[in-house]
């Protein structure tokens, strides 16, 4: 049996695209026409379902909920802010926090609004000014009921599929895009950060906790050759390490969101930088259960990104961790492992303060569209149904007592 602490954060998370349906002003609307994609369309029409949405998460006994606000909403042009969608968002935190619900916050989840990318996106000199004024905006009107903010989601998976994969909008395949785009993600950040402890000063409200949801993959050897060892070092630092080195050098973290769902197995046949950086295993000599995607299952791993993030001294809370599957057994054999996981780096002095599941509900798993079937509940497309999952109940059980059968 593993007990987790009392005031454990307990819960699951969404962004606003993937589950709100019909965000026509943002730029993967108009992309996934262009790219011929599966189309977002009404999603799980969250925007309109959400206070039952919230029924369901507060009767899976969850004591905090993490979603995003949609930029595109709130300004569909420029410097104009819709006041309909800021009091929607009012309407969503207070519908959590009438049910004793936490409310986490991200700022910006993979999307922007058309006229932000028309003008140039992350690249353009004012980005992050423009960033800023909607940062402005939404914190003056959620401050008095949002204690914990993500600024930006996964900064390093947008920079590299957007930049220079280019398999997300605006596909530009470039390093010295994808860099610039990495310094502006960072600069948001910081600026971000100082602009939302300065407006709960002004307001004389208590110090919000801010930071990044941070992707990390465990990065493994598939031998202990020189050449791999080097190349998991490099890997380990600019990969996983080398934004919260920034930002906690900038004071700009009061914790870290860790986003974790699998590893990166490097086997490296050169020593070129390329391969130094990129190759990953083509074989098949380390074989996992992989999910749906065919992501390796890698549960120890998770115990590996938390250690390596002790000498911050913060506090982290798992922002995300899933697994999309068809079959729930799978699930709940997941979330097991990893919550198992999470307790052994807490066991070593990790002050990991809570868990939050990728995702409450199935949902537009951007490129891949809707097949991946990440949540705890079960959507039926066609009809809006939701359907609780067994795994989710059983994961409810462990957010009720924070005991986990072992
Ligand atoms: O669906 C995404 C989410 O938007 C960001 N983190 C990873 C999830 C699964 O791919």
């Amino acid at each position: 049996m593993i007990q987790f602490p009392k005031d454990f954060y307990w819960g699951a998370a969404t962004s606003s695209y993937q589950v709100e349906g019909n965000n026509t002003n943002a730029d993967w609307w108009s992309w996934e026409k262009e790219a011929g994609k599966e189309k977002s369309g009404p999603a799980c029409r969250h925007y309109e379902f959400y206070e039952n949405d919230f029924d369901i998460v507060k009767s899976l006994n969850h004591n905090a909920h993490r979603l995003s606000i949609e930029w595109s909403r709130v300004e569909p042009r420029e410097g104009e802010f819709s006041q309909e969608a800021i009091q929607h968002y009012i309407n969503v935190i207070m519908t959590l926090r009438v049910r004793g619900i936490e409310p986490m916050v991200t700022l910006h989840h993979f999307t922007n609004p058309i006229w932000f990318s028309e003008s140039d996106g992350w690249l353009n000199p004012l980005c992050v000014k423009r960033f800023l004024r909607y940062c402005d905006v939404v914190t003056k009107a959620l401050a008095r009921h949002v204690h914990f903010w993500y600024t930006i989601n996964e900064p390093s998976v947008y920079f590299s599929h957007a930049y220079l994969w280019g398999i997300w909008p605006p596909q530009a395949k470039s390093f010295f895009k994808m860099k610039a785009v990495h310094d502006n993600l960072n600069d948001a950040h910081v600026e971000a950060y100082r602009l939302i402890h300065k407006i709960y000063q002004e307001i004389n409200i208590a110090r919000p906790m801010v930071s990044i949801a941070h992707h990390m993959q465990a990065i493994v050897g598939c031998d202990q050759g020189l050449r791999n060892h080097w190349a998991v070092a490099m890997r380990e630092y600019l990969y996983n390490l080398e934004i919260p080195n920034y930002l906690v050098k900038h004071k700009t973290l009061d914790f870290i969101g860790v986003n974790y769902y699998s590893r990166h197995l490097v086997d490296v046949h050169s020593w070129w930088i390329g391969n130094l950086l990129m190759e990953i295993c083509k074989d098949n000599h380390h074989p996992l259960k992989k999910n749906f995607l065919g992501w390796d299952i890698y549960p120890e791993g998770l115990t590996q990104v938390l250690l390596s993030l002790k000498k911050y001294n913060l506090p982290v809370i798992i922002s995300e961790n899933g697994i999309c599957t068809t079959d729930d057994n799978e699930r709940w054999e997941y979330i097991q492992a990893h919550l198992k996981s999470v307790h052994l780096a807490m066991e070593q002095g990790v002050n990991v303060t809570g868990y939050l599941y990728w995702s409450l509900m199935d949902n537009f798993e951007w490129a891949h569209g809707y097949s991946p079937r990440f949540g705890l509940i079960d959507v039926d497309y066609n009809t809006q149904q939701r359907t609780i999952r067994e795994s989710a109940k059983k994961f409810a059980n462990v957010c009720q007592t924070g005991i986990l059968e072992a």
